[in-house]
């Protein structure tokens, strides 16, 4: 976020995330136990660092997590255990907060809030009514110390689904509805005045969602912003808040039925515009992704990882379809002028910009990860934008806005995982 001393310091702030990481790589105990395990593996999944909730409809989510200085929480071996499945399904090995990039409009201060501010170090301590119905965590930060500051509980999310296969339209006939329940996992850090909800949300269904909530205040060292790049809050024309992006990205490393080794795959749809008398028609192509790529949305298109190492009942290949939510596309940086990016996975290449542990010489942002690599152990990285215009609204404190996206089960099981007992004899037999 923006801070006063202007944009030196981000620069001396990147020199020193780079050379702590640069200690991280020659892995002494020591170094690990330090703010330079930025790029650590998690090497503890003890009790304290084990997450397990059973859901509605007999939905079990289990997972570790660890925490890391510069993205804050990391998950790692996330399982899916919907109730007809003799054991958990692996969907990832790890997921996380890759890089918050926020470029002002008058193009004098750009930061990486991940890697470039204390964000990490600045986690939270959640106050108990945050956390409602749920358990605080406590969270060593290294060279602060321990933190309640990690929330896990649930949350309703309303219908899970809804059926009244009854002909009659009084809603009297047979009726299957349910109300579900999502896990919930979110910290909040800090990042100048501004403060990031990252939350990850496990549905019962067994969709994953993860959003950046911003709140907080306003950095109040930019209320100069000159006509079209800001907007008033204060009283006539005064304090124009500057406008500036917020470039919100993720690295997911999927390992689907236990195996990294998956296969990424983009669909097309095309519609053709009716002839004549009759109506339009849309075929639908897929494009395996074999090579490296950085992806860009377009109407009708999606991206799924796929599994080559498990199928469902049905004898399909189990899949999670990447779901990106509302976005502003930033163009002003090559890493932020995509919406996703599949590279082939590099221990070192953790962060979408600015990244600073691969050895000197190496390319530091995932568009440039991005160069020709054949794809056996896909990384994939979503890219959700959001333009902050300021509205009189963002004082005080600042409403939480939200960008994310969702990962959506394709075939992970072979029906719904909620089907109730009375219509499991529906699959491939749709009723009349
Ligand atoms: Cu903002």
């Amino acid at each position: 976020m923006q801070v006063p001393y202007g944009t030196t310091l981000r620069h001396a702030r990147n020199r020193a995330a780079a050379l702590l990481s640069a200690i991280a790589l020659l892995g002494s105990p020591a170094a690990l136990a330090s703010p330079a395990s930025a790029a650590a593996a998690p090497a503890d999944c003890s009790s304290a660092y084990k997450i397990e909730q059973t859901l509605d409809g007999g939905t079990t989510w289990r997972m570790c997590w660890h925490y890391n200085t510069f993205s804050g929480l990391v998950l790692d071996k996330v399982g899916y255990q919907p109730k007809g499945e003799a054991k958990p399904i692996r969907v990832l090995a790890g997921a996380r907060l890759a890089q918050v990039h926020v470029p002002y409009d008058d193009g004098e201060a750009e930061y990486d809030d991940v890697t470039g501010t204390d964000f990490g170090q600045q986690l939270q301590k959640l106050r108990p009514d945050e956390c409602p119905g749920g358990t605080i965590k406590s969270v060593k930060v290294p060279d602060r110390g321990t933190v309640a500051g990690l929330c896990v509980t649930t949350r309703a999310r309303g219908h899970a689904y809804r059926l009244n296969n009854d002909a009659s339209t009084d809603g009297n006939g047979h009726l299957y509805t349910a109300q579900g329940k999502d896990l919930l996992v979110y910290t909040v850090n800090k990042a100048s005045w501004y403060e990031y909800i990252t939350e990850w949300r496990f549905a019962s269904d067994g969709t994953i969602s993860s959003n950046v909530g911003a709140t907080g205040s306003l950095s109040p060292y930019d209320f100069d912003g000159g006509d079209t790049r800001g907007w008033p809050i204060g009283k006539g024309s005064q304090a124009k808040a500057e406008s500036h992006a917020h470039n919100v990205f993720w690295r997911l490393d999927f390992a689907l039925d236990g195996s990294t080794r998956t296969k990424a795959e983009q669909y097309d749809s095309k519609v053709t515009a009716p002839s004549g008398r009759g109506s339009p028609t849309t075929s639908t192509r897929r494009t395996p992704i074999t090579k490296e790529l950085s992806g860009d949305r377009t109407d009708m298109r999606w991206w799924r990882v796929v599994s080559t190492a498990g199928k469902n009942k049905d004898g399909h290949p189990r899949s999670y379809e990447i779901v990106p939510g509302a976005s502003q596309k930033h163009p002003g940086r090559p890493y932020t002028r995509h919406d996703v990016f599949f590279t082939q996975y590099k221990a070192c290449e953790q962060y979408a910009s600015d990244n600073p542990g691969c050895p000197n010489g190496s390319p530091t942002s995932v568009d440039r990860f991005v160069n020709g690599e054949t794809l056996t152990h896909p990384i994939t990285w979503v890219n959700i934008g959001f333009h902050h215009i300021a509205r009189d609204e963002d004082q005080q404190p600042m409403p939480v806005h939200w960008q994310g996206f969702s990962l959506a089960s394709r075939d992970v099981t072979a029906m719904n995982p909620l089907t109730p007992r009375d219509l499991a004899g529906a699959n491939g037999h749709p009723h009349p």
